[in-house]
């Protein structure tokens, strides 16, 4: 992948991948010679609609990370590779964004941007996902408000003329998108494209004026999708939460948002020791509400025993199709209640597959 020349090798182990499991795309030999032709002239090749689709949808399949790919099949692909401009790929992460949300039916979509060529990259995203909450630091590098894991990206944003936002612990970041050799172009993301959740709790009304809130699509937009030797590095894609992502992690970690100790201290519990348990009884409130509130606002999510259990289900359809399914078990293990999801139980084949998605080298800055 990269700016380089593709890899006949790669190449040629996908195409024969992709007419294995698609007996009707007709004959291998023919496709191969093309293909081979394309990449001694240009050191790149094209690939057809059709095994974009594929190579999008077993890239899925490959993530080892990811306890949600029962539906791998069920990727929607939005080929977008004629588009390489900055501002074009702005236009269609937002239309990207309202078909994926569908008004709280979230539906697994990704959009695939122009790819990379010898010594022509194609565009980049240098948001993390399409939807990311700033964080801002005071003058000794401090939290101020917001999410810390987005300060970077936000000192960015500011360095390129972004204003800031209002200042509240949500300010979504535009867009900061890379293409050619122009300088990064910011691009704010419509409010209207953007659905959020204000989290209650089933049982206390005063969980709401915490004033806590999470987005409903989780877009990663900084991995690299790699398809038979070509890199597509910009190809943002989404399917929907698990309620521990955000629960256990966004909002609990020490160096996000921190909020374990206001729920406890709400929920009136003895703090005076890690051994009254206060973290742990604090965090199942917060994931209760997290779930809770999504539902409540008819948006899709999960909890980890039902994934944990599809996932299971996964697995299985996976070996009786004769394939490995690759896991990284410290990855699919729920951050919550690890041992009492089925997941938990079991050893993994940790192998790199292609297609796949990749984290490209961060550039500084
Ligand atoms: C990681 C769930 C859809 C690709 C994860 C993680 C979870 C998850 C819980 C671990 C995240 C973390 O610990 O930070 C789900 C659920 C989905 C879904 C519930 C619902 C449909 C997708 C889709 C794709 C995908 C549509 C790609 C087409 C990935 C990848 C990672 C991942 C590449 C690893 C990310 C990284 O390395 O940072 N997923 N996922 N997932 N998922 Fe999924
Ligand atoms: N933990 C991250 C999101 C990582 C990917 N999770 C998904 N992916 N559910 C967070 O924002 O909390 N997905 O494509 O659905």
């Amino acid at each position: 992948a990269g700016t380089g020349p593709v890899d006949p090798a790669q190449a040629e182990a996908f195409l024969r991948l992709f007419y294995a499991e698609n007996p009707s795309a007709g004959r291998l030999r023919p496709r191969l010679r093309e293909v081979e032709a394309q990449i001694s002239r240009h050191g790149t090749y094209i690939h057809t609609p059709e095994e974009l689709t594929f190579g999008a949808r077993v890239a899925w399949r490959n993530s080892n990370r990811c306890i949600g790919r029962l539906y791998w099949r069920s990727l929607r692909v939005r080929d977008r590779r004629s588009v390489g401009t900055a501002a074009g790929v702005a236009v269609e992460c937002v239309r990207h964004l309202r078909e994926a949300t569908g008004g709280g039916r979230v539906r697994p979509t990704i959009t695939v941007f122009d790819q990379d060529r010898p010594g022509r990259p194609g565009p980049r995203i240098l948001n993390e996902q399409l939807i990311r909450y700033a964080g801002y630091l005071g003058p000794a590098g401090e939290l101020v408000a917001g999410d810390a894991r987005n300060a970077a990206l936000t000192a960015t944003a500011r360095r390129l003329g972004w204003p800031g936002g209002p200042g509240t612990d949500f300010d979504v970041l535009p867009l900061v998108i890379e293409a050619g050799d122009r300088p990064p172009l910011l691009a704010s993301i419509p409010g209207d494209a953007v659905l959020e959740v204000p989290l209650e709790h089933p049982a206390y009304p005063w969980f709401a004026d915490l004033g806590l809130r999470w987005h409903a699509v989780p877009a990663i937009s900084d991995m690299c999708l790699e398809i038979g030797g070509v890199c597509y590095p910009c190809a943002p894609f989404n399917g929907w939460y698990m309620g521990t992502e955000i629960g256990a992690r966004n909002l609990a970690d020490e160096d996000r948002y921190d909020r374990l100790g206001v729920v406890a201290a709400r929920l009136g519990l003895d703090t005076s020791s890690d051994r009254t348990l206060w973290k742990d009884h604090a965090l199942v409130e917060l994931n209760v509400a997290v779930l809770h509130s999504f539902t409540r606002a008819g948006v899709t999510i999960t909890d980890h025993h039902t994934e944990s259990r599809r996932f299971m289900a996964h697995l299985e359809r996976e070996e009786r199709s004769g394939r490995v399914c690759p896991a990284d078990w410290s990855w699919i293990v729920p951050p919550l209640s690890g041992a009492l999801t089925p997941v938990f139980h079991r050893y993994y084949d940790d192998v790199r597959l292609s297609p796949a998605f990749v984290h490209h080298p961060r550039k500084p800055g």
